[in-house]
């Protein structure tokens, strides 16, 4: 069939909309329409070149939400008419890894994924001869994609498109880092760098933990209104600190007859090492915890005084927020539902597949969270 797509021809320049043909799902396949999809900073990674695992030409985006529109054979999971959110870290419920319950990280599909074709090697999209890329197994900016079954959650009917796609991952990746990964708890103190799309709800994720001390970090000043609607108590701009920012963070940070201050737990929500080693200094001697959530360039690479982690430090890092998406992403959407959790004011804009490269400037801009492509 005819869609319409935005497709990322090269490396550093803007995503062009046009026709492409999609081919129909294969044996353990999904085709769905897609009916929204945020546009995540991960999205503006890969285009931009810095991914190592990044392929030209492709159909970016992977923050999206849609209808089943027709199943391959030997799908039973999901049939016509389900409202879903597509997966980038799908849940096969069998591989070594699923099976461990150690980890979200389904090995299942993975290597193909990261090639950008469906598991049995090939693309389902094309241009005349040319075949075209997945992406991160979603492609969500496209108005009709194909995945494989074990990379969709089946969701609340009733649930809007454009405010659930941000589960997709924003919001599974933000809240989950703080109860999945860093496991929260009552009282704790905690750092935030970088209050986007992500920061955001890590901070909402930490009142809904029941933090104490929420301390948001970045570098643009307007950010500090976004973080207070959600939770932030403290708002640290590193340009009004001066040079080095972790003693004043440390010292920020200390409590009753503590002489030496760090917070329990430090997020990473910039893909900046430099911050992300701030960050990881700023967390509290004996028993800190640093998460990286941030995604960094190709060549780069992070370093501490190991010193840093003899005493008590803990480097740990997360991908979409430690959560098993087909069990926790329909739960996620019903807290949105009753109202746990927030998603509407931080989509601060929307616009038809046409404008999609506006939302690209806007977040370079620092003027939107999230940006919404509403098909
Ligand atoms: P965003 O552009 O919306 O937000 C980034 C924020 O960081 C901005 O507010 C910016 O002002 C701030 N910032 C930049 N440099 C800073 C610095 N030196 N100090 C303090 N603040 C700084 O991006 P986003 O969508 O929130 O994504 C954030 C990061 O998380 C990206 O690297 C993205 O690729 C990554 N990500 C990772 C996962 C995962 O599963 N691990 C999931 C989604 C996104
Ligand atoms: N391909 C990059 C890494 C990109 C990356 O880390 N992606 C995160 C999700 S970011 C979502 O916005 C992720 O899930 N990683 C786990 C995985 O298996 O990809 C690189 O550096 O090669
Ligand atoms: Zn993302």
């Amino acid at each position: 069939m005819d869609i319409r797509a935005a497709v990322a021809v090269q490396a550093g320049k803007p995503l062009e909309v046009m026709t492409v043909q999609l081919d129909g799902p294969k044996a353990g396949e999904v085709l769905i329409e897609v009916k929204a999809t945020g546009i995540c900073h991960t999205d503006d990674f890969t285009l931009s070149g810095a991914d190592p695992e990044g392929l030209f030409p492709a159909i970016l985006g992977h923050e999206g939400a849609g209808i089943v529109v027709d199943v391959g054979p030997g799908v039973t999971s999901v049939k016509k008419g389900d409202h879903v959110i597509p997966l980038y870290t799908p849940e096969c419920r069998e591989c070594y890894s699923c099976t461990s319950r150690k980890t979200n990280l389904c090995t299942a599909i993975r290597a193909t994924q990261g090639q950008g074709v469906m598991p049995d090697g090939t693309s389902r999209f094309s241009i005349g001869k040319d075949k075209i890329h997945h992406y991160m197994g979603c492609s969500t900016f496209a108005n009709y994609t194909v995945l494989p079954e074990i990379a969709l959650a089946k969701i609340n009917p009733d649930a809007p498109f454009d405010k659930v796609c941000y589960i997709g991952c924003g919001v599974t990746t933000g809240i989950g880092a703080v109860i999945n990964t860093a496991k929260v708890e009552i009282g704790a103190t905690a750092i935030v760098f970088g209050l986007g799309g992500i920061g955001l709800n890590v901070i909402q994720g930490l009142r809904l933990a029941g933090a104490d001390m929420i301390i948001g970090v970045d570098i643009n000043p307007d950010r500090k209104a976004w973080g207070e609607k959600f939770g932030m108590t403290h708002f640290v701009n590193p340009k009004d600190v001066g040079d080095d920012i972790v003693p004043y963070l440390v010292n920020m940070t200390k409590r009753g007859g503590d002489l030496i201050g760090g917070a329990d737990y430090t997020f990473d929500c910039t893909g900046n090492t430099k911050v992300m080693r701030q960050a990881l200094e700023a967390s509290h001697r004996g028993w800190g915890k640093s998460i990286v959530i941030g995604v960094a360039g190709a060549g780069q690479e992070i370093s501490t005084r190991p010193f840093q982690l003899v005493t008590g430090r803990s480097w740990m890092g997360t991908a979409f927020g430690g959560a098993r998406g087909r069990t926790d992403v329909p739960k996620i959407v019903d807290w949105y539902m009753q109202g746990k959790i927030q998603i509407d004011p931080m989509i601060t804009h929307t616009m038809p597949l046409e404008d999609i490269n506006k939302g690209f400037e806007l977040m370079h801009k620092g003027e939107s969270i999230r940006g919404v492509v509403m098909y």
